[in-house]
């Protein structure tokens, strides 16, 4: 096998031999190999002139966010989802050949991709990896019942550039900027999904703890997931509680209506192995990250959506959460309330200041830092991942100065956000904007704010700090660069799919930077 698309891949080189550090399997890392080159060949044969069909883009937002990091384990249902796209690739064939010619199955062998130059291998990772974050944002969007024809066109276009032998890499840069362009509308449109849905977030305090009698943590990034289980849990004596990056959903008032919807469980995602191990109630993944769980508690987890493990029970599309329900009210829960700690020690967190909660306010932060009030914004956003090193944006939050405002956004908070950093011009210090398609949101603040201030983005007293693991985080950056945002900083490793070449083109034009220590950057980004 061959799989080098997340952060923690081995040696910060690309996980090889009979399993990735993830957990991934070889037989699944080539089954994930075979899907994507089978989604190449079916984008080809999809006529650009005719559009896309519903059945194709759907299979192809379906195929791409299964390949995402710690999602889908299991081979069946890979194998399941490439038998699809075969008999999608046979009807998109048949609509060009002659009648009576054959349809012979021929996908693109992915070996050409992680062999190729190593410019070309870069921008076409970057591409690749960037669509399967983007497919993920889709794919929420459209169980909400949301779709673009220009998002859903481009998936195919991209794929088509990553199985394109000829392509140059100035066309595959501009295929690569082209990601953050067309994912910077899908985020538009799941954040649209979202709110029209479940209203517009209010900042919103979350306790960490969980009370007495039976209970379901759900895991992940899928509102309607929540949604369905707190419809399914109504009056049941059910409490639901939050992990990972379900924990925004306090925020929306459609959700938080549910008086059942109780608090926060579990700390980072990469925690979930330890904290699982004792809980006595069920758990449901609707998104990743999912770790291979252990035996002390695998028969208490469930997935969805596009998540799937061997040997778990998954949940299809109608959504029944009967086994986890009777899970939930036989194992009982905990015999008397149970205060759980956030990794600073603090037991409450909260959530909710996206864009509206925050530009409600926004004279009263313009003023703030026209008064001097306010002297720097932080977005300190992105994936929380195992490795050492990502201590760095504990310790960067904690040494902020007081006159500054922390934006964050994405599971990465988990860090720092039970850490009280108080109130500056009576704002809170630490605003927590949701999960990392949210980075819409973060975009549309500093745009209002550079608009106040009738600057650019790069001119606000505003530093951005990500952390990244998975392939999200990919096409969020590509967005942010989409934008013209400059000086990112970027942890706690660069990726090992980023070529010399193609780093050095994403330093010159853009400045990003690697993090180096907290102090130093601190430092960097308060002389601006
Ligand atoms: Fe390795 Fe990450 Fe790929 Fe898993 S997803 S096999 S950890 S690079
Ligand atoms: Fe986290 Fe797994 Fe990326 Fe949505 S949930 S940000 S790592």
């Amino acid at each position: 096998m061959f799989c080098f698309q997340c952060e923690q891949t081995a040696g910060c080189s690309g996980c090889t031999g009979r399993a990735g550090v993830c957990g991934k399997p070889a037989d699944v890392a080539h089954l994930q190999d075979e899907l994507t080159g089978a989604l190449i060949e079916l984008a080809r044969l999809s006529d650009e002139a005719e559009g896309v069909s519903e059945s194709a883009w759907h299979l192809v937002i379906e195929g791409l966010f299964a390949t995402v990091t710690n999602v889908n384990f299991d081979g069946d249902a890979l194998q399941k989802l490439i038998d699809l796209v075969h008999v999608e690739q046979a009807e998109a064939a048949s609509a060009r050949c002659a009648e009576g010619v054959p349809f012979v199955v021929s996908d693109y062998d992915m070996n050409r991709v992680w062999h190729a130059d190593e410019d070309i291998r870069s921008l076409k990772s970057l591409i690749l990896f960037g669509i399967r974050g983007m497919a993920a944002y889709a794919y929420h969007a459209l169980v909400l019942g949301y779709a673009k024809d220009e998002v859903n066109a481009f998936f195919m276009k991209a794929l088509r550039a990553v199985g394109d032998d000829a392509a140059a890499p100035d066309e595959l840069l501009a295929v690569m900027l082209e990601v953050g362009e067309k994912n910077y509308l899908c985020m538009e449109m799941l954040d649209l999904a979202n709110t029209a849905t479940y209203g517009s977030p209010v900042p919103t305090e979350v306790p960490l703890l969980v009370e007495k009698g039976p209970f379901i943590v759900v895991s992940g990034h899928d509102l309607y997931d929540l949604r369905r289980l707190l419809e399914q849990t109504e009056g049941l004596g059910i409490n639901i509680y939050t992990h990972g990056e379900m924990l925004p959903a306090h925020g929306y008032p459609e959700l938080k209506k549910f008086s059942h919807l109780k608090g926060n469980f579990g700390t980072a995602w990469q925690n979930q192995q330890k904290e699982f191990a004792g809980i006595p109630a069920p758990v449901l993944f609707t998104t990743n990250c999912l770790m291979p769980p252990r035996a002390s508690y695998r028969d208490r987890v469930f997935t969805t959506g596009a998540v799937d493990y061997p040997g778990l029970v998954h949940i299809d599309r109608e959504r029944d959460f009967s086994p986890l329900i009777e899970m939930a009210l036989e194992l009982g829960g905990y015999p008397e309330d149970r205060q759980f700690t956030g990794i600073n020690g603090g037991t409450k967190v909260t959530t909710g200041f996206a864009r509206d909660a925050v530009l409600s306010v926004a004279d009263q932060v313009v003023d703030a830092v026209r008064e001097g009030k306010i002297g720097h914004f932080f977005l300190v956003g992105g994936c929380d991942g195992a490795r050492p090193g990502r201590n760095y944006y504990t310790e960067l939050v904690k040494q902020t100065p007081a006159d500054s405002v922390v934006l964050t956004l994405a599971c990465g908070k988990y860090r720092f956000n039970d850490l009280d950093l108080g109130t500056v011009a009576g704002l809170p210090r630490l605003m927590d904007m949701g999960q990392c398609n949210d980075a819409f949101s973060a975009v549309q603040v500093a745009l209002a704010l550079a608009e106040a201030f009738g600057c650019g983005v790069n001119e606000l007293p505003l530093s951005i700090v990500l952390s990244w693991y998975e392939q999200k985080a990919v096409c969020v950056l590509l967005t942010l660069l989409y934008l013209g945002i400059r000086d990112i900083r970027l942890g706690p490793t660069l990726p090992a799919f980023v070529s010399d070449n193609v780093l050095r083109y994403l330093v010159e034009t853009y400045g990003i930077s690697a993090i180096t220590t907290p102090e130093n950057d601190l430092q960097a980004m308060l002389q601006g």
